[in-house]
Parts: structure tokens; C-alpha cells; sequence
């Protein structure tokens, strides 16, 4: 199995849910990776938001590339150990002086899979800290159950739909988690966490990698275009796979579903709620 994380760290992440401030990227490379960002955004259509950047790796190598990329596959491997696979990305770009804020969430809420065991990359695109809107997370709540998660009727700032229910945490013990452009985080799927808006003068933005080892299985009946990339290790022949972009550039013509797109019908099933 991969070294790429020590003892410690790896002790860190089982008791406390996430690692922060990994470094993989350097200046010229996350210069030259952020050259490239204005032709994937280009694809976007007017009134669009970047949000609606998702799964695009199956479509584009830019993304491709990072997802794959080996200094990052080398953390997860010390974390999902050897065999595991690639399965969602998305952006989460805060330009100065937006209100847009992310609620409480645990992702595995949104997920059709099981069982729960899957983590998240956080690569920053940017300097990341308390003034542009740096991620927050409760340590340790991943090892309680999943929390009930309630939709939020208007009024709120959150690009999600769903809020978990944080009532039974101490809010106080909640920590900023930093990052220098080119670093990333790694958070586990339950664990707790939000961000807030981003009022200061610069851009705060973060390109999301989700993995999962290779026993985790998606209920393609909640979503069926659920597609893997091997990224290392045996090959996962439980879930569908999809093919390698061809295009530096392409956007993805098709459907993404989570658990609450698929509407409350799927979500009280899957989460066996009356
Ligand atoms: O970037 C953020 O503020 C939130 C990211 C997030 O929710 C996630 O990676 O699951």
C-alpha cells in the first residue's frame, strides 16, 4: 500500500474525519492549470453557473488528468488502500464578494452508495482561508450515524438544497481548514461540514474529487448514469464504467443525479425514512 501518508496522518483522518493542507501541485504547475480553467468555463452556457461543472472528467482530460493525478491517487491509496476508483468531481468556485454560502452536509447524504466508505479531494485553485470563504468542518462528526438532512424552504444563501440537522453537535469545536493554492484536503463522506460566503477581493475556488474502493456499490436505480474509472489497483466490476475523454475540453451532455434530484420518493427509500 501507498506511504505517500504517515502513520499519524492516516491516525488523524480515522479519528477526526479529514486531513488538511496536502501538498501536490507547485506555482508553475497550478499556474498552468489555472491558465486553462477560462476554456472550461467557456463551455458553459449563458446564466449557467459553474456549479453545473459536474462529472465533466468523463468528458474532458483537463479534468481527467487531475483526477488521476498520481500524488493524489498516492494519498487516497493510504486511505482507501489499493483498490479503489474515481466516480464524481465538481467545482466550487466563490468569486469576491458573493454571498453564496455551502450549509451544513454530510456527502454521503446525497449519495446512492453503499456502503458508506467513500472520501473527498479538495484541490485548492487558489490561496484558501478564513476571509475568502475557507471550508469548515465539525471533527470527529464522521463517526456518528448520518443525520437527518431537511430541504430549506427559501431564504437561505446555501447552493444546496438539503441542510443537515448539526443540533446534536458542539458548533464551538468546528475548525477552518486552510489551504495554499495547489494543496488539497481529503474529507470522509460522513463527516460534517459547510462554508461560508466569500466577501473579500479574491477568488476562492476548489475542484472536488470523490472516490470510492472498489466494494462500494451505486443503486443505479436512484442514478443510473453513475459511471467509475479505475484509478488503482483490480478493476471494480460492480459498477459501470465509463470511457476516457478524448477532448482537452468537452462538457458532459447528460444527467447527473444525487439521492435528493431523484426526488423524496428515492431519498425516504434509500435512507429508509417513513
Ligand atoms: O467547497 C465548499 O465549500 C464545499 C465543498 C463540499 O461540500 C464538498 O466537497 O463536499
Amino acid at each position: 500500500m501507498s506511504k505517500a501518508l504517515t502513520e499519524s496522518q492516516i491516525k488523524h483522518f480515522r479519528e477526526r474525519g479529514f486531513l488538511t493542507g496536502l501538498p501536490v501541485f507547485d506555482a508553475t504547475e497550478m499556474a498552468r492549470i489555472n491558465a486553462e480553467l477560462p476554456e472550461l468555463l467557456n463551455l458553459l452556457n449563458v446564466g449557467e453557473s459553474t456549479k453545473e461543472i459536474r462529472e465533466w472528467h468523463e468528458t474532458s482530460l483537463y479534468l481527467f488528468e487531475l483526477c488521476m493525478e498520481p500524488r493524489i491517487l498516492d494519498y487516497v491509496e493510504s486511505l482507501l488502500g489499493p483498490n479503489f476508483y474515481l466516480w464524481a468531481s465538481n467545482f466550487f468556485i466563490k468569486e469576491p464578494h458573493t454571498h453564496e454560502t455551502v450549509g451544513w452536509h454530510q456527502d454521503a447524504y446525497y449519495w446512492p452508495l453503499k456502503p458508506i466508505e467513500s472520501l473527498t479531494v479538495w484541490l485548492a485553485f487558489d490561496d484558501v482561508d478564513e476571509a475568502n470563504g475557507a471550508m469548515t468542518v465539525i471533527p470527529g462528526s464522521h463517526r456518528q450515524n448520518i443525520v437527518n438532512h431537511a430541504r430549506k424552504e427559501g431564504g437561505t444563501t446555501s447552493v444546496l438544497h438539503l441542510e443537515a440537522d448539526v443540533s446534536g453537535f458542539d458548533l464551538s469545536t468546528a475548525e477552518r481548514i486552510p489551504l495554499k493554492c495547489g494543496s488539497i484536503s481529503i474529507h470522509d463522506d460522513k463527516l460534517l461540514h459547510a462554508s461560508p460566503a466569500n466577501p473579500s477581493d479574491r477568488r476562492r475556488a476548489g475542484f472536488t474529487i470523490r472516490y470510492s474502493p472498489n466494494h462500494v456499490t451505486c443503486d443505479l436505480s436512484i442514478n443510473p448514469h453513475f459511471r467509475i474509472y479505475p484509478a488503482r489497483g483490480e478493476v471494480c466490476t460492480r459498477n459501470p464504467h465509463g470511457t476516457v475523454p478524448t477532448q482537452r475540453f468537452e462538457r458532459l451532455h447528460r444527467e447527473h443525479l444525487s439521492i435528493e434530484e431523484s426526488g423524496s420518493e428515492a431519498e425516504n427509500k434509500f435512507w429508509q425514512k417513513m
